[in-house]
């Protein structure tokens, strides 16, 4: 595996279908907490207890309360310069595809337009019974009656099907595949990078600390997203 900055940029700046898989990581300097880290959101709250389907089942009042308190978090914080590098890479890319596994929408405050929220979004709720989904706006039952809860994708639970086919199609289809800020663990979202590298495509992975990933990475840059995204992204250096 190869630490080249400049050699990754290169073939990054060859490729035409360019795919980015996001996780934690690239929102960690924005000041959002990551799930896994020594500050990590689940070091305080265990996952059993707030994030899937059984505990809002069994108190919906409380898993509402986690994802209100994240809100409160994460509506404070702005892009750090990983999200807008990305943005940049976008406008630049003949072909490009955003997947992230981050619910916080900051891609999007960014200024990111193709982004895939495989894990859904903070700020969107969903009747439990019609299915419908809306923004979020503190409501706790829908209209019809049901609870309303997050639209976030709890373990055990199904990623949306369509969402998943065009995230493996867009990494059979790219030329390099970026890996940001992801400790690899979560599936289907971490088998994204191998297949890109078993259909050929060039995946370079950006993360503070290796991962499960990065065997399956041809480049690895240690360090910060919001520091190496945007070597990685420019044009002229
Ligand atoms: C499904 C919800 C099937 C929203 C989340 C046993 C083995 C293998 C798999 C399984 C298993 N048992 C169960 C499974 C499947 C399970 C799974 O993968 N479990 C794992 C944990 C073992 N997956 C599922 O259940 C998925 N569904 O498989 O359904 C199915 C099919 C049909 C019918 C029924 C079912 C659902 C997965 C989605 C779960 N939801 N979140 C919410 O509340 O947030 S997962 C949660 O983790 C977040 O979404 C998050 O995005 C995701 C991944 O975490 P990361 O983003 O990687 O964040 P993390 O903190 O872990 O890492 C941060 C990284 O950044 C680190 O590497 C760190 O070094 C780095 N970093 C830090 N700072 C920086 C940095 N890098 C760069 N710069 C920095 N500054």
């Amino acid at each position: 595996m190869r630490t080249d900055l400049a050699e990754a940029r290169r073939l990054l700046h060859r490729a035409r279908r360019i795919t980015v898989l996001t996780g934690a990581g690239v929102s960690a300097e924005s000041g959002v907490p990551t799930f896994r880290g020594e500050q990590g959101l689940w070091k305080t709250y265990r996952p059993e207890e707030l994030a899937n389907a059984d505990a809002f089942e069994a108190n919906p009042e409380l898993v509402w309360e986690w994802y209100r308190w994240r809100q409160g978090v994460i509506a404070g914080c702005e892009p750090n310069t990983a999200h807008r590098a990305l943005v940049e890479l976008e406008r630049c890319s003949s072909s490009f595809t955003l997947l992230t596994q981050n619910i916080d929408g900051l891609h999007q405050k960014a200024g990111s337009l193709n982004v895939e929220e495989l894990h859904g979004s903070l700020w969107r709720a969903r009747c439990t019974r019609e299915g419908k989904t809306r923004e979020d706006t503190g409501q706790l039952r829908c209209e019809c009656g049901a609870w309303l809860r997050p639209h976030v994708v709890w373990f055990g639970e199904p990623l949306d099907s369509m969402m998943v086919a065009l995230s493996f199609h867009a990494a059979k289809r790219s030329e390099a595949f970026l890996v940001v800020g992801t400790s690899g663990l979560v599936a289907p979202a971490n088998r994204l990078p191998r297949v890109a590298a078993d259909y050929g495509a060039t995946v370079i992975e950006i993360n503070t600390e290796p991962t499960p990933l990065s065997s399956a990475a041809d480049f690895f840059l240690a360090g910060p997203a919001g520091e190496l995204l945007p070597k990685l992204v420019a044009r002229d250096a």
